[in-house]
């Protein structure tokens, strides 16, 4: 009968995994291992790597798994691409969920850049104190601008130095909330904020805070992704499993 194999961390992912568990789908939930705990699912938990394309093919005609179901983030995009990869090697359907993009309303003053490089080259002015709200992995880009303050909000506690003169650290994760937020602009006295165009909801309250003090907003759009099915939530994507693989679903519970 095989089982559907999630690939995760996000807030739909997770709104996903708890559909399926309800229904008693079988299902693998898949975690890349970015982070010292991640949170906990009502399904199976796979951690790491898969080891590239080959390595997710072989594993999915190893596991038997009928379908794949990309919820990971819009910047997770070397694990799409090989998700989509593996999908047709193997002839196995493939559905993404792929949440929104934020928009831009009239009162806000966003600079969208391209990529992080473009995004650390919109820093080259003077002093500011920037909340830079894209996480541990990429903050190298910014070295070249350490004349501002960083306020910097990681997942863990970082293992290695941080490469700025002048910064603050958050450990904290997500989904977070506005008001905490907004607290947090206004205690470092944020001027302006680097954020990826995530979507969804967890992330999204920095956004709404700093459109509420009226700061500016770098915001870094989306790595082009190859094309594949896509819907944007979790209970469309609940539906195309039941259509596509309905001998998953025990016969008396249907969708
Ligand atoms: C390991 C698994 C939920 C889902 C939680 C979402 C929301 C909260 C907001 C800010 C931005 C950031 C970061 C962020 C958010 C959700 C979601 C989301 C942004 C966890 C998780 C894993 C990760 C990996 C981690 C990255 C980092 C990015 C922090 C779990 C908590 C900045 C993305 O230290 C590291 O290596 C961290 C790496 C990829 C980006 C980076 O480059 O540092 N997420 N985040 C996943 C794995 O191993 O496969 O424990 O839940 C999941 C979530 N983080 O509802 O509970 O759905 O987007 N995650 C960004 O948007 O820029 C924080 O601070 O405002
Ligand atoms: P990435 O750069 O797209 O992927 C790099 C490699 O990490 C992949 O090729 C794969 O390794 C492994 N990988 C990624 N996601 C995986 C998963 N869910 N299960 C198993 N292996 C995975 O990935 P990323 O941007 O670092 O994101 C890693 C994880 O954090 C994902 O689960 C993503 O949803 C989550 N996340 C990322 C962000 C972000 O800002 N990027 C934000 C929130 C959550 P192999 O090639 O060896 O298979």
């Amino acid at each position: 009968m095989g089982k559907v194999l999630i690939l995760g961390g996000t807030t739909e992912a997770n709104r996903f995994a708890a559909l399926a568990a309800e229904r008693f789908v079988p299902a693998l939930y898949s975690y890349a291992g970015r982070v010292n705990t991640p949170k906990q699912q009502p399904l199976p938990l796979r951690v790491g790597g898969f080891g590239g394309v080959k390595g997710l093919t072989d594993f999915i005609l190893r596991e038997e798994i009928c379908a794949l179901i990309d919820a990971t983030h819009p910047f997770a995009a070397q694990m799409s691409r090989n998700a989509v990869e593996a999908c047709q090697l193997s002839g196995t359907p493939l559905l993404a969920i792929e949440r929104p993009a934020w928009k831009e309303i009239p009162t806000d003053n966003w600079t969208h850049v391209r990529d992080m490089k473009q995004a650390a080259n919109a820093l080259s002015g003077l002093k500011k104190n920037v909340f830079l709200a894209i996480g541990r992995q990429q903050i190298d880009y910014f070295v070249n601008h350490p004349q501002h303050r960083y306020l910097l909000r990681f997942v863990d506690q970082p293992e290695t130095e941080i490469p700025f003169p002048d910064y603050n650290l958050i450990v904290d994760r997500g989904p977070f909330d506005l008001q905490a937020d907004l607290d947090l602009l206004q205690r470092y006295e944020i001027d302006i904020i680097v954020s990826k165009n995530a979507g969804g909801t967890g992330a999204f309250t920095k956004i709404q805070a700093a459109r509420e003090l009226g700061l500016s907003t770098i915001m870094i759009d989306r790595p082009s992704l190859p094309g594949r099915e896509a819907v944007p939530d979790e209970g469309k994507a609940l539906n195309w499993l039941h259509s596509t693989c309905p001998s998953l679903f025990p016969r008396n519970l249907g969708v």
